[in-house]
């Protein structure tokens, strides 16, 4: 095949970015091209103040970006728009309705047991095999159908989906990210219609699925014009329509609907569906190179697990609080959301806030991999560690709680939450292999916990397996690679394991093995 430039969108809890990616079939190199803060805004409203992603400011930093990206690329043959999952926007006719919400908003705490009223937990973890955690789309949904907002809307998109939307004028539902919501059957990857009659949610309400490889839609014209890219001849390319008072995409029928392939030279710029949901993009990066690997995609949060081609659900994987989410390519992602770096980061905003000084991390690293004393650690997954505010005072209360030492030091809460990290994945690890019946021989870490060598060093330690670390964007990576892939910059039937190799040559990992 012919090598290529495609144009990443990926915006992670604390940043975004936008990466350029030059494809060929022996080539794999990213660019940045821009970069920008994502800061949460609370928002009074009444009852109390709500926690809300500045998606307006998150667009237009990422059309500046683009704008970028096609002055440096004229021939920019795509663009594929990650993010985190969950979140989403009500709409009505077309226009959003109110700021999403951020998934540590603490709105859901009576929605969850609202929505088990109508479900038991075990049926609906039998339904969609997904990862109990309180912010899933389906509590966040009845949340807004208490607070009235649900009567008001006629569409929901989730946040990559909803930028793909302002994009091109088409909403659909990229189905990696759908498989976050609790509302997908992650066998026959469709909305689960009886789900949505039991909990009260119009099924109108949910864009049609798209399966990542497939065009959502060429660029609108006035934003194909703000962007300075070429006009598409000759209007939308896929020749869809709009439904009626939506304004979503109608007629998909899902992904066949909508044809392969960018073809995209000459027509003007598409904006290709890629694994939208952050963690599926990353999970194609991985360097693999024995079949027998774990991963563990590590940043804000950490998602440790391994890839299947059947999803798994089970009432110990259930137990276990695994989630069988959608991969590219038809695969299922069995893994489990352990928390992260959140954990840290939010220390750090807490001593910073109460000294009034910065801290600098590689300093505070390096103390804590100095600590010899040995330091308590906690359940890195305990929801009372979701919501923002006062990290250290809600670990030492954990610890306390149960009679253990509280770390003292931020170089000790540091040693303490890495330690607990480790400590999670190697169990999370275990429990992957044991319930999905697979091998593990070797741990791939990508994402920003990559860079963390005493997180990576002590996960080895703990799993007693071999660590290899990076790449640190892995999440642009996959999002770049499918849509190489779909513009035959690759070979247009290239395997995820041949991506993967790709990865694997041009992105070597850094190996830490376990210290005995
Ligand atoms: C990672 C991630 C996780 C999801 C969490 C919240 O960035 O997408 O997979 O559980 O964010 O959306």
């Amino acid at each position: 095949g012919e090598r290529g430039v495609v144009a990443a969108v990926d915006l992670g809890a604390t940043s975004g970015r936008v990466m350029l990616g030059r494809v060929g079939p022996n080539e794999l190199s990213l660019r940045s091209v821009a970069r920008f803060a994502n800061e949460p805004v609370r928002l009074y409203e009444a009852s109390g103040f709500g926690l809300h992603w500045n998606i307006v400011e998150l667009y237009r930093s990422a059309l500046a970006g683009l704008r970028t990206a096609v002055r440096e690329e004229p021939e920019l043959a795509s663009i594929g728009v990650d993010s985190w999952a969950v979140d989403y926007a009500l709409l009505r006719g077309g226009r959003m309705l109110g700021v999403p919400y951020h998934y540590r908003d603490d709105r859901t705490s009576a929605a969850v047991a609202d929505v088990h009223e109508r479900i038991s937990a075990e049926e609906l973890y039998r339904r969609t095999g997904l990862q109990h955690l309180p912010f899933n789309t389906v509590f966040q949904l009845a949340a807004d159908r208490a607070s009235g907002d649900l009567a008001l809307a006629d569409g929901a998109l989730l946040i990559p989906d909803l930028i793909g939307y302002w994009l091109t004028g088409v909403g659909a539902a990229e189905i990696t990210n759908a498989s976050t919501t609790g509302l997908l059957n992650p066998s026959t990857r469709a909305w689960d219609a009886e789900l949505l009659h039991l909990l009260g949610i119009a099924p109108a309400l949910l864009p049609p699925l798209i399966e990542p490889g497939n065009v959502l839609g060429g660029l609108l014209p006035d934003v194909a014009e703000a962007l300075g890219a070429p006009r598409r001849n000759g209007g939308r390319a896929s020749g869809l329509g709009l439904a009626g008072g939506l304004g979503l995409a109608g007629g998909l029928g899902g992904a066949g609907g909508l044809g392969g392939g960018t073809g995209s030279r000459g027509r003007g710029l598409s904006v290709v569906a890629v694994g939208s949901h952050d963690t599926a993009s990353a999970v194609v990066a991985v360097p693999v190179t024995s079949d027998e690997f774990a991963y563990i995609s590590s940043g804000t949060w950490s998602l440790v697990g391994v890839e299947l081609e059947q999803p798994v659900i089970s009432e110990a994987g259930r137990a276990a609080n695994f989630t069988n989410e959608g991969g590219v390519d038809g695969r299922v992602r069995f893994l489990k959301n352990v928390s992260g770096l959140w954990l840290l980061s939010e220390s750090v905003r807490t001593w910073e806030r109460e000294s009034g000084a910065a801290i600098d991390l590689t300093v505070l690293l390096a103390q804590a991999a100095a600590v010899t004393a040995p330091v308590s650690e906690f359940d890195a997954a305990d929801e009372r560690f979701i919501a923002p505010g006062d990290m250290p005072a809600r670990i030492a209360a954990w610890c306390v709680e149960r009679g253990l030492a509280a770390p003292q030091t931020p170089a000790e809460f540091t040693r303490s939450i890495l330690q607990s990290l480790a400590a999670a994945y190697a169990t999370t690890i275990e429990q992957a292999a044991e319930l999905s019946g697979s091998s593990i021989r070797v741990i791939h870490i990508v994402g920003g916990g990559s860079q963390n060598g005493l997180l990576c060093q002590l996960t080895a330690d703990r799993t007693g397996r071999t660590v290899l670390a990076g790449p640190v964007e892995a999440t642009a990576i996959g999002n770049v690679l499918v849509q190489a892939r779909a513009a035959g910059f690759v070979g247009a039937d290239a395997s995820l394991e041949s991506l993967r190799a790709l990865v694997a040559t041009t992105f070597a990992p850094v190996r830490y093995e376990p210290r005995r």
